[in-house]
C-alpha cells in the first residue's frame, strides 16, 4: 500500500486541510500519516478562531519517525501556517524525499486577489523557495501572482495564464497547474505546464456558482490519492476537477449543508466508482 505524508494545519471544524485529507486519501486506498502544522478551533473564515502552533512538534515527531525509518511514497504539504513551518517542510523534504518520492506542494496562502489573515509578501516569497522542491506545485491564481510578482487580474486570457505559468517555471522545475482557470464563460478549471519537458495540458468543466472552503484541499487531496493510484498527471487532475465539482453541486443540493465547507462525505461513493473506472 502506498503512503503519503500530508503535512498542513488540523482545523478542528471547518473541513479543510487534514479533515479532507486524511478521510479522502485515506478512501482511496492510501495509506495517510499526518502531520499537524498546528491547530486550530475552525479555519480563518470564522471570526475569533483559536491557533496553537505546533512547530515545536514537527522535529521531534520526524526525529522519532527517522529513527523507524518510515518512509514515504508522496509528501504532500498544505496550508502551513507560519514562516518556520515552511522552513520545516523544505528539511523534511530534504530529509525523506528521494528520487521516487512525488512533492505536491499546494502553497495554500490566498484567493480572490488577497493573501489569507496572517500571510504577509515574506510568507509568499518563502512559498516560492519550496515550491522550488515541488514534483508538482498547484497554486491558483492568487498565489501564483504572489510568488510571480506577475499583477493579479479578475478577467484575463489564455495568453495571461500562460505569463503567469513561464513565471511559475523560473523557480519549479517539476510540473506546475493553475487552479481555478476559467477560459470561458461557465467553465473553471486547471491549466498545466510540464516544465521539463515544454508541454502545456489543461482540462475545463461546468463552473458551478458556488465557493467554499476547503475545496482546494478536496481537489488536492483527490489528486494526490489518484497519482498513488497510478494514474497519469492529467487523468489525476481531470478526475479531482470532476469530482470537486461534483461535490459542490451535491452540496448545493442540500438546503441545510453547512456555509463553510462542501460536503465531501456525501460523496465518496462516486469517487471511488471514478477512480475505478479510471484506472
Ligand atoms: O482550505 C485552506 C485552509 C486551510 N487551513 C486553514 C485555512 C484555510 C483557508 O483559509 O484558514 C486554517
Amino acid at each position: 500500500m502506498k503512503r503519503v505524508l500530508s503535512i498542513q494545519d488540523i482545523s478542528c471544524f471547518g473541513k479543510c486541510s487534514q479533515t479532507v485529507a486524511l478521510p479522502v486519501i485515506s478512501a482511496m486506498g492510501v495509506e495517510t500519516v499526518m502531520l499537524p502544522t498546528a491547530l486550530l478551533s475552525t479555519h480563518t473564515k470564522f471570526k475569533n478562531f483559536t491557533f496553537k502552533d505546533l512547530t515545536e512538534e514537527l522535529i521531534p515527531i520526524t526525529e522519532h519517525w527517522k529513527k523507524e525509518e518510515i518512509k514515504f511514497d508522496a509528501i504532500y504539504t498544505g496550508y502551513l501556517g507560519s514562516r518556520e513551518e515552511i522552513e520545516i517542510a523544505r528539511r523534511i523534504f530534504d530529509e525523506f524525499a528521494t528520487k521516487e518520492t512525488l512533492i505536491f506542494i499546494d502553497p495554500v496562502m490566498g484567493d480572490n486577489g488577497v493573501l489569507y489573515t496572517g500571510f504577509d509578501e515574506e510568507y509568499a516569497r518563502l512559498n516560492r523557495d519550496l515550491c522550488t522542491k515541488g514534483t508538482i506545485i498547484v497554486p491558483n491564481i492568487t498565489e501564483a501572482c504572489f510568488m510571480t510578482g506577475v499583477p493579479y487580474k479578475e478577467e484575463y486570457d489564455e495568453k495571461y495564464i500562460k505569463e503567469l505559468l513561464a513565471g511559475l517555471s523560473e523557480f519549479c522545475t517539476g510540473i506546475a497547474v493553475l487552479t481555478g482557470v476559467s477560459l470561458s464563460e461557465g467553465n473553471t478549471g486547471i491549466y498545466g505546464y510540464d516544465i521539463k519537458n515544454d508541454r502545456y495540458f489543461n482540462y475545463q468543466n461546468d463552473k458551478v456558482n458556488a465557493s467554499y472552503h476547503g475545496t482546494g484541499d478536496l481537489f488536492s487531496s483527490v489528486t494526490v490519492g489518484a497519482l498513488m493510484n497510478g494514474l497519469s498527471v492529467e487523468d489525476a487532475f481531470k478526475l479531482a476537477a470532476d469530482h470537486t465539482a461534483l461535490t459542490i453541486r451535491e452540496t448545493l443540493k442540500d438546503i441545510d449543508s453547512p456555509w463553510y465547507g462542501v460536503d465531501f462525505e456525501a460523496t465518496f461513493g462516486k469517487l471511488i466508482q471514478a477512480l475505478e473506472n479510471a484506472r
